[in-house]
């Protein structure tokens, strides 16, 4: 019988997940791993077969869970094990020879095998019902496989009822026990988790330190990269341009369509390359088969141009008047204005009359295609882009931090997508950047100015003004990792 310290030292850790059918356990792996290819089913029994889920950390597994099926016959396995008379390290493959070939014990022998070799067994039950006497007989089972052993209780329907009977009935049998709900628990309480598996075995306290050290790191290392992705996302959108010839001869007609023409390019453009930032954030958060749909009335749902976005997340009017003087002045908006109000590029109009007249603009004037135009560089050519008013900045960070929110607190083993909580639902909670304070805004307004100025002339100026930038959305993540950590604390 190899021991656990020699098993922890060679090998990838390696724990089982055991209990009742329909207790969650599929759902406790794949928050606990990551891994939301893990099946999980509201059908009892599905599970039939060990699966093995491994957690890769920069291509290096560092820790693996194996998934199992839920015991068919504990009473009688148990009455067996009891009866064994001999060594406790050879009760379980004694068991298996004993009955892998009747059906009666088919998923007993399939849930006992991967035990023979594991570091640990974590056990799960689901904490909103009473203890029956199936369950003492599993608990006694795995004391005497003589693993070191974790309870979960997964608290199923947000009720805890149940959880005190279930703890007083654990500590006879485990060494450690913990409340964790597979549906909600953030990276705090799956790290915590870890943090509370050390204490099953003094043994695997070493491997399991590498193992959360290892997580740590890759959790920063994956926000630091989303900060990346957005950063780069909002210097695709507002440095877009696109110039094209005027079709000769059609007068003002061939004009204005054309002028819509490189309006929709434009707004398909973000359209795009948001759903892309977006969806490289999903992955790198771990999310591959599910697409975690956001909510129905979420503001995501909404078009980036659209009136809802420009009105729920647009800047409060003082902001509003702030950033058009700002905005305004950098887009040369005054110029425009003496051009008979045309606009140019997108958005700047608003710069512009705000920068004029101190009057803030309505998301219906802004949006409307009146206002949102190209450049005309001549008589024959017409250019879309940059986008000259900074409020479009801010309107693109809110989506991408709500989107970010929204993929961080999603546990992979939740898989009720039609009753997910929306991230700024139509609750009166205005987008991210209203509250920033002015340090954060002049971030914003020297990123904006260094990457609408398409010379080389500063370059070193321009990649300061965007690491800073990037750096602000890093903290801003992390801010939202942590409360999002905060409000969950107590499940
Ligand atoms: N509401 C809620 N449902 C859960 C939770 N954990 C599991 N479930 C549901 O319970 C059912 C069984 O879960 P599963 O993980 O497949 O259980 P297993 O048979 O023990 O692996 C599925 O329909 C899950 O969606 C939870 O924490 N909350
Ligand atoms: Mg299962």
């Amino acid at each position: 019988m190899i021991s656990v310290v020699e098993t922890v030292k060679n090998r990838v850790p390696e724990f089982v997940i055991a209990g009742h059918p329909n207790e969650g356990k599929s759902s406790v792996l794949s928050t606990l791993a990551e891994d939301d290819s893990v099946r999980i089913s509201p059908v009892p029994g599905e599970t039939r077969e060990c699966r093995s889920f491994p957690v890769i950390i920069d291509g290096d597994e560092i820790i693996r869970f194996i998934d199992t099926p839920g015991f068919q016959n504990p009473r009688r396995t148990l009455q067996w094990m009891k009866s064994y008379a001999g060594p406790d390290t050879t009760i379980i493959p004694e068991f298996i020879k004993a009955h892998r070939d009747d059906p009666a014990f088919r998923d007993d022998c399939a849930l006992l095998s991967p035990m023979a070799n594991a570091a640990g067994i974590i056990f799960v039950v689901d904490g909103s019902r009473p203890i029956r006497a199936n369950d003492r007989a599993e608990m006694e089972i795995l004391r005497l496989t003589g693993k070191p052993r974790m309870a979960v209780i997964n608290s199923k329907q947000d009720e805890n009822a149940w959880i005190e009977s279930w703890q007083h009935e654990f500590r006879k049998h485990f060494n450690s026990i913990r409340v964790f709900n597979s549906c909600k628990a953030t990276y705090s309480r799956r790290i915590e988790l870890l943090e509370s598996l050390k204490s099953i075995d003094q043994d695997l306290a070493g491997t399991l330190d590498t193992v959360i050290r290892a997580i740590r790191k890759d959790w920063t290392a994956r926000r630091e990269h989303s900060a990346e992705i957005i950063t780069r996302l909002i210097r695709d959108i507002i440095t877009f341009q696109k110039e094209a010839e005027i079709p000769a001869g059609r007068g003002k007609t061939a004009e204005k369509a054309l002028r819509q023409k490189l309006l929709e390019e434009y707004q398909a453009f973000a359209r795009n390359a948001e759903q892309r930032a977006f969806k490289r954030i999903r992955n790198l958060y771990r999310h591959n088969v599910f697409n975690c749909t956001l909510p129905e009335h979420s503001i995501l749902q909404q078009d980036i141009f659209s009136k809802k976005t420009w009105e729920f997340l647009g800047l409060s009017r003082k902001q509003l008047i702030v950033a058009g003087a700002i905005g305004g002045a950098a887009a040369g908006a005054a110029v425009d204005l003496g051009h008979g109000g045309l606009s140019m590029g997108l958005f700047s109009a608003a710069g512009g009359i705000i920068g004029a007249t101190g009057t803030a603009l309505k998301a219906r004037d802004i949006l409307s295609g009146s206002r949102i135009l190209g450049i005309k560089l001549d008589r024959h050519r017409l250019r879309i882009g940059p986008a000259s008013n900074i409020q479009l900045l801010y309107i693109l960070i809110d989506r991408a931090l709500i989107y970010y929110r929204h993929i961080i607190t999603w546990a992979h083993g939740r898989r009720d997508y039609e009753n997910a909580p929306s991230p700024m639902s139509n609750t009166a909670e205005p987008g991210f950047t209203t509250g920033w304070d002015r340090s954060r805004q002049s971030i914003c307004e020297k990123f904006f100015d260094s990457i609408r100025k398409h010379s080389g002339e500063d370059k070193d100026h321009a990649a300061e003004a965007e690491r800073a930038f990037t750096r602000m959305i890093s903290e801003c993540l992390d801010k939202i990792s942590r409360e999002e950590d905060g409000e969950n604390q107590n499940l």
